[in-house]
């Protein structure tokens, strides 16, 4: 047996070899890369018939994609831009030293900016376009936690006053600071994108190199050949939304977008792949995905040893040594890696006899040797056909020496003593006496030096300054009052959900001749469900190539229309990838000048929950547009069950600062919200944006009582029917918000005919403007003690109502909880609080107790604590709303 397989698995001899060899250097001096590549895929399939299975790699070998030979020459002064360059790193240390003397709860990040340097300095000096008359300019994703270095250097364009720096990460101090990452919310004239939570900066930069691709598609904006640069860390890339979208971006061909991925082997703990190799897991990924991959792995100073590597030694060695211990030759001596990184081999300790220890010490890696990376840039940015992926390697904390260089503890790093900063400081040529360095301080040259007429002359180069954030969208008129009345006016008794009147009115926006191309809708893979596909056909899906084929429904009037110039983005399923949509669309203000209007429709259980990061990134990032919650309430979702029916989206929507929610009832309530939405965020240029709940219950949606109720629905209440009884002492005002506004009037209507009571009804539409509005009034109060105290909205409304407070919704009793202490008296909160079921409505809202039976018994018991009535008729009432009172509690069961 064993003998079978030595002889099926027997090495090819030397000569056989040579052979073969010849044969294929003949092949290739004859036919040239082309030719050998023909035949060796024919020779594949031949082996293939014959059962010959190769191993499936996705890899390329562990060297640089670009072969020495092939690098074009530095276009700059390598050596001003490295003077540029330490001056940055030594004012971006400093920066976080200095904030931690005067505070060391500061914190920061010295480490990962040492390890960016190169690949931050020759983007600014080579690449990166600011917007200017000649060009819209390139977007930069920067690295959340690498932003001392783009301080840095902005504190040398001038950009940023020493006294800023100063205050990095103090915010508070009276002359202003700096924040600690990019958030346009803070820095809204310098910061584009907020990129420190992990794993964004990559879906929302693919989807963002997309929406260009769709501006342009659409005729609404010229082509112009940005590019979006996203800076990655290696450690980030293990969140799921860092690789999950990858493949739009090649399915779609966006060779707007390069990545760039930092891979200094580390993340915050330790190694990212202690044992194995970052680089080459991303490498098989991306490629697998269909990217261009352009590996940066070793500086020049390997160059001569490769190329005399003719047997592949080297190449086998850099291969199986595992990132974890390359980590440890950074931090170890150069006879250390003679010994056991070349030591290996007899061969390879030959290759390098005649270097030092140092000289073997200082072997730079690919992502400081600003020639590779520059070449690697140039093939990016030329490329054509697909999204590029430039994988660097090199080492965190990159010159920090024994005081972090690659060592695990590196990224927290923020305290250096003064022997350290004399070390760094000489390492890198600052000039700054022994007498002042403890201070720590800031190094500027000489306006007129060589350093700085270099910067300002290749920022001028491309452009101007980045990163820049402005806001240019030209000036916008809201659509008029009359394309919104059909929707006050009500449907004459027509059945129908709100998520209906949503498309409707959508559909009516896309129409409008003046802001229709603006609109945005988007949906992930749900407008079936509500009832969107006549916009299929009305406006068509987005496709960069069109359709490609003949629809199967191509015979009806609805039929699946993709097209070039298609308006809707059909996301397929992925909240997070139409998050990011809405993201691009909702920024497209500040960054081209656009007023496109983003309609995110979503199943709500899958938004606020799901993608929350996201929203609050977007909310950072100023973005502006609506979302739409569809499907929405615990028990308006009937049958769905726990994971589909959403009773808490709107509290999850409590803490975003600059996100109005709304949970509206009737089609005019939802059309009030949106025109004034509209209003503010584009004709006012607010930076807010909505979540609004429409649900698929159907009934009749009555006419707007009167044009006085507009200031209540944004506001968050108003009094939708005041009780026509007169004749009776018992009176309640009954909440109710969305859907379950309909249990509430009819439990008016049950307390008025069978327990005399008098029931006014108001409409909740938010109960979070409520209570943002509630706590602002107390807080100006507690602010303003001597002048004569604000009243809350709440207050206002309710003051002289008489009777007991009821309120019911399809969410958690938390909403009506957070705005009772305005209320003159106590406030039952009825609410949907616990795990859905899959049910029909009916027995759901008795489940979860808020149907009319319910609002009226807790009216009744509400009334009975009072005195008013006696606790009998609470009693009477259980036994006749057929309640058991034993029934689970739905909070907890
Ligand atoms: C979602 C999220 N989780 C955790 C963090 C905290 N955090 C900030 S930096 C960092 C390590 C980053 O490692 P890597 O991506 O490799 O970047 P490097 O600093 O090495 O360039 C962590 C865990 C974060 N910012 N976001
Ligand atoms: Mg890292």
């Amino acid at each position: 047996m064993s003998e079978i397989k030595d002889e099926a698995t027997r090495k090819i001899d030397e000569s056989e070899l040579e052979e073969w060899f010849d044969s294929l250097n003949y092949v290739l001096q004859t036919h040239g890369p082309e030719g050998v590549k023909h035949l060796l895929h024919t020779l594949e399939r031949h082996a293939f018939q014959h059962d010959v299975r190769l191993p499936f790699t996705a890899n390329t070998p562990y060297i640089n994609t670009i072969p020495a030979e092939q690098q074009v020459p530095f276009p700059g002064s390598r050596e001003i831009e490295r003077r540029i360059k330490n001056i940055i790193r030594w004012n971006a240390m400093a920066m976080v030293v200095r904030a931690n003397r005067d505070d060391s709860s500061i914190g920061g990040h010295i480490s990962t900016y040492a390890s960016i340097a190169t690949l931050y300095e020759i983007g600014f000096n080579h690449f990166f376009r600011a917007p200017s008359e000649e060009h819209e300019g390139d977007m930069v994703y920067f690295q959340g936690h690498a932003s001392p270095g783009i301080y840095a250097r902005a504190f040398l364009e001038g950009r940023l006053t020493q006294q800023q720096l100063e205050n990095f990460r103090r915010e508070l101090q009276p002359s202003g600071g700096l924040s600690s990452y990019p958030h346009p919310w803070l820095m809204p004239n310098f910061w584009q994108f907020p990129t420190v939570s992990m794993g964004l900066t990559s879906i929302m930069a693919i989807y963002q190199a997309r929406f260009i691709r769709y501006l342009e598609d659409r005729g609404l904006k010229e082509p112009s050949g940005g590019k979006v640069w996203a800076f990655l860390g290696d450690g980030e890339m293990d969140e799921p939304e860092s690789l999950g979208s990858i493949t739009l971006a090649s399915r779609e061909k966006l060779d707007n977008l390069i990545f760039v991925i930092n891979c200094n082997l580390q993340r915050l703990d330790g190694p990212v792949r202690g044992n194995s190799k970052i680089i080459q897991e991303l490498e098989a990924a991306f490629r697998g995905a269909g990217w261009n991959v352009i590996k940066v792995i070793w500086g020049d100073d390997w160059d001569a040893l490769l190329a005399s590597d003719h047997d592949g030694i080297l190449l086998n060695r850099m291969e199986e040594v595992v990132d974890g211990q390359y980590q440890k030759y950074t931090v170890e001596s150069g006879q250390y890696i003679r010994e056991h990184f070349f030591g290996t081999d007899p061969r390879l300790l030959k290759m390098v006899e005649h270097l030092s220890d140092e000289q073997l010490r200082k072997m730079r890696r690919g992502g400081h040797d600003p020639e590779k990376v520059y070449n690697a840039y140039k093939v990016a940015v030329e490329h054509k056909g697909s999204p590029t992926v430039i994988l660097t390697k090199t080492i965190k904390g990159y010159g920090l020496g024994e005081s972090g260089e690659g060592k695990n503890v590196t990224h927290k790093q923020t305290k250096l003593n003064e022997e350290e900063l004399r070390e760094f400081r000489t390492r890198f040529g600052i000039p700054i006496s022994d007498d002042e360095i403890a201070k720590a301080p800031f190094y500027t040259p000489p306006a007129d030096s060589p350093e700085m007429k270099y910067l300002h002359e290749r920022r001028r180069k491309l452009g101007g300054y980045l990163p820049t954030r402005s806001v240019i969208a030209p000036s916008f008129k809201t659509p008029a009052e009359s394309m919104f009345e059909e929707f006050y006016e009500g449907s004459d008794g027509r059945e129908i959900a709100t998520t209906a009147v949503f498309v409707r009115l959508l559909s009516k926006l896309l129409r409008d001749k003046d802001i229709g191309k603006l609109i945005v809708p988007i949906v992930p893979d749900e407008a079936r469900t509500f009832g969107m596909e006549p916009l299929f056909r009305q406006v068509g899906i987005y496709s960069h190539v069109g359709q490609l084929y003949e629809p199967v429904d191509a015979d009806t009037i609805l039929y699946y229309k993709e097209a070039k110039d298609g308006q809707i983005l059909e996301e397929g399923i992925t909240e997070a990838g139409s998050m990011s949509s809405l993201i691009a669309a909702g920024t497209a203000s500040s960054t081209f000048g656009i007023n496109t209007i983003p309609f995110f429709i979503f199943y709500s259980m899958f938004g606020l929950q799901r993608i929350g990061d996201l929203i609050w990134a977007a909310g950072d990032m100023r973005c502006r547009g609506f979302l739409l919650g569809a499907t929405s309430g615990r028990t308006t979702l009937a049958g769905e069950g726990l994971q589909h029916q959403d009773g808490h989206s709107h509290l999850l929507g409590y803490p975003v600062p600059n996100l109005m929610t709304y949970d509206p009832a009737f089609a005019y309530e939802l059309a009030v919200i949106i025109r004034e939405g509209i209003r503010r965020m584009y004709e006012e240029q607010e930076d807010i944006f909505f979540y609004l709940t429409v649900g698929n219950e159907r009934y009749a949606m009555p006419p707007m009582p009167s044009e006085d109720v507009k200031s209540g629905i944004l506001k968050g209440m108003y009094k939708f029917k005041t009780s026509e009884k007169t004749d009776t002492n018992l009176h309640a005002q009954l909440l109710g918000s969305g859907a379950i506004l309909n249990e509430v009037l009819k439990a008016q209507s049950l307390l008025e005919e069978k327990y005399n009571v008098a029931a006014d009804v108001w409409s909740i539409t938010s109960y979070k403007e409520l209570h943002l509005d509630g706590h602002a009034v107390e807080r100006w109060n507690m602010l303003h003690p001597s002048e004569t105290p604000r009243v809350p909205y709440v207050t206002k409304c309710l003051v002289d109502a008489p009777g007991v407070f009821v309120a019911a919704s399809d969410y958690v009793k938390a909403l009506p909880d957070s705005i009772s202490r305005w209320f003159p008296k106590p406030l039952v909160a009825l609410g949907t609080d616990g795990f859905g079921r899959s049910e029909g409505r009916d027995s759901l809202r008795d489940f979860f107790e808020v149907d009319a039976r319910f609002i009226a018994l807790a009216t009744l018991n509400a009334l009975a604590r009072e005195g008013q009535i006696s606790f009998d008729v609470v009693q009477k009432a259980i036994k006749d709303f057929e309640i058991d009172p034993d029934k689970p509690n739905p909070m907890v069961s």
